[in-house]
């Protein structure tokens, strides 16, 4: 069958008022860029005209501006599962004018699939190169590109120059059954591959080809600061400490680690961390620290389902794709997030937490308890079904006025039950083998700053101090209250 190339604008006029759409992609990398920011202009022209235009999106996880960020502000999005870090639609969220469904990754394309979230209309992929009979090799991320090209109706591709061919070599594309008939994924190391490198799509389908020549919409990163070089430096030296106990093999155990500058930085200071062998990572999420780590052979592998990483750096990789090819591959979500993997693995986790609370609950998600920071992303596909999971955060936010250690979180995303070990810049608290009484101690203890120290075990000391899980119920939340009020949790009186 011919290519037959069309231009964003008709691609997106295939795109109708209550349609769902799927996009490739995992966090802004290898994510629809052109067609959507067309589709903005099809909104926009059809709210002036006074008619509704709103669409479903279904995707890895965050996109970029040229999506999220201008389908936001145009008021074009209905319904979106699942993670995203962008700030216009984490103002819309907040607003009451989007239906956001924050379910864990993993659980995104059989969810699709399950037909939870009504029909997918239009897929959009982008890939580096297509062929005429429907083999189409994405670019910087798995996704859920599989699912939504085979159940959508319509699927166009973003042919993007800005990605190059090398990347071709890097997918391994797996979609598994669904129940009664799933077999077990057969990964038993970071580095097996199982699938195609390529998504297989009806040609019939393709609507037409979109070329472009548009970069990932990357965010950089900050540079480490004194806060996030030292909580990365406490959880290099408290796994270090469990290799040593006999606790994690000697050959070391693959990890996990979450978005943002805190991990980034964490992830630094484990590949300094001598006392650590080289090793392997399986993660959803691949930054430009492990990419550095893997040209210096601190890093022996990376499976991950993105490569979430400055441009410079992807680009370095595409150069060097003849090292790199059987270092690294990329995987659908629901492969890099699966539950059976990671547990078949023995995968250490480490994600960022917003508040812990003193029996070991993370709120990963909301602000003071009702408002959308990002969401909960993979952090919990990992967390509950990981060796060990870890959260880091630094022990106070906006100039030590939020304690992130608190009576109790004001949103639960990560259970006492799911939670081993809490990091702040401040230490290290174990969680393992201690009953709560025993976790709120060793919480405030270590990882609570000075400034807030007294304040949590005055809190204890309303408490009954017996319960199974002690609380004052009507303070629980009064730092919270308080920081709402004054603006400054420090000003809580019990
Ligand atoms: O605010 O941006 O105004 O400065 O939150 O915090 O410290 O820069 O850390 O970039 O790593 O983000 C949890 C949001 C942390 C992120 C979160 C404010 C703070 C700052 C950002 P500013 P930092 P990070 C991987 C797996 C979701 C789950 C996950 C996240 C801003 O890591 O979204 O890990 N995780 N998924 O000041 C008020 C508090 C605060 C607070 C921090 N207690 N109250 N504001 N902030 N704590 C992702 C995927 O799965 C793809």
């Amino acid at each position: 069958m011919a290519f037959h190339y069309i231009s964003a604008a008709e691609a997106a006029s295939h795109i109708k008022h209550g349609y769902n759409i799927g996009l490739s992609g995992f966090t802004p990398a290898g994510t629809a860029k052109a067609v959507t920011a067309e589709l903005a202009k099809i909104a926009e022209a059809e709210h002036a005209a006074g008619r509704p235009f709103q669409v479903g999106i279904f995707t890895g996880a965050s996109t970029g501006d040229s999506c999220d960020g201008v389908l936001s502000r145009c008021k074009a999005i209905r319904y979106r599962a699942p993670y995203t870090t962008n700030p216009d639609f984490r103002k819309a969220v907040n607003n009451g004018e989007i239906a956001y469904n924050d379910i864990h990754l993993s659980q995104m394309a059989q969810e699709v699939r399950y037909g939870f979230m009504g029909k997918v209309n239009v897929a959009i992929l982008e890939a580096c190169e297509v062929t005429p009979d429907g083999k189409v090799y994405l670019t910087a991320a798995g996704g859920i590109a599989p699912t939504i090209a085979r159940l959508a109706d319509e699927v166009i591709i973003e042919l993007n120059a800005a990605h190059s061919k090398a990347a071709m070599s890097l997918h391994d594309v797996y979609e598994p059954l669904d129940p009664p008939y799933r077999r077990d994924i057969p990964i038993y190391k970071p580095s097996d591959r199982i699938g195609l490198p390529y998504v297989q799509v009806d040609p019939k389908k393709i609507v037409g080809i979109v070329e472009t020549n548009w970069p990932d919409e990357a965010r950089s990163f900050s540079a480490s600061d004194p806060v996030t070089d030292k909580i990365g430096q406490n959880v290099a030296d408290f796994l270090a400490a469990d290799m040593k106990r006999g606790i994690i093999p000697s050959t070391f155990l693959p990890l996990q680690s979450g978005v943002g500058n805190i991990a980034n930085a964490v992830l630094g200071a484990l590949g300094r961390e001598s006392s650590i062998p080289p090793f392997e990572m399986y993660t959803e999420v691949l930054q430009d620290a492990v990419v550095g780590l893997i040209r210096e052979g601190r890093v022996k592998f990376g499976s991950t389902c993105s490569l979430t990483v400055t441009n410079n750096c992807l680009n370095g990789i595409y150069e060097d794709i003849d090292f790199f090819r059987d270092k690294l591959v990329l995987r659908p979500s629901e492969i890099s997030n699966s539950p059976e993997i990671i547990r078949r693995l023995g995968v250490i986790s480490i994600n960022t937490a917003i508040e812990v609370d003193l029996y070991g609950n993370v709120n990963s998600t909301h602000i003071g308890g009702t408002k959308m920071m990002n969401g909960i992303g993979g952090s919990g596909d990992f967390t509950r079904n990981a060796y060990i999971s870890i959260f880091t955060c630094p022990s106070v936010a906006k100039e030590g006025k939020i304690s992130a250690i608190v009576p109790m979180v004001s949103h639960h995303d990560h259970t006492e039950h799911d939670v081993n070990i809490v990091v702040t810049e401040q230490g290290v608290a174990d969680l393992r083998g201690k009953g709560p009484k025993e976790r709120a101690q060793a919480i405030i203890e270590n990882c609570a700053h000075p400034d807030y120290k007294q304040l949590l075990w005055d809190y204890l000391k309303l408490t009954d101090g017996k319960s199974q899980t002690p609380h004052a119920i009507g303070k629980a939340l009064a730092m919270h209250a308080e920081l709402a009020a004054s603006g400054d949790m420090r000003n809580v009186k019990w």
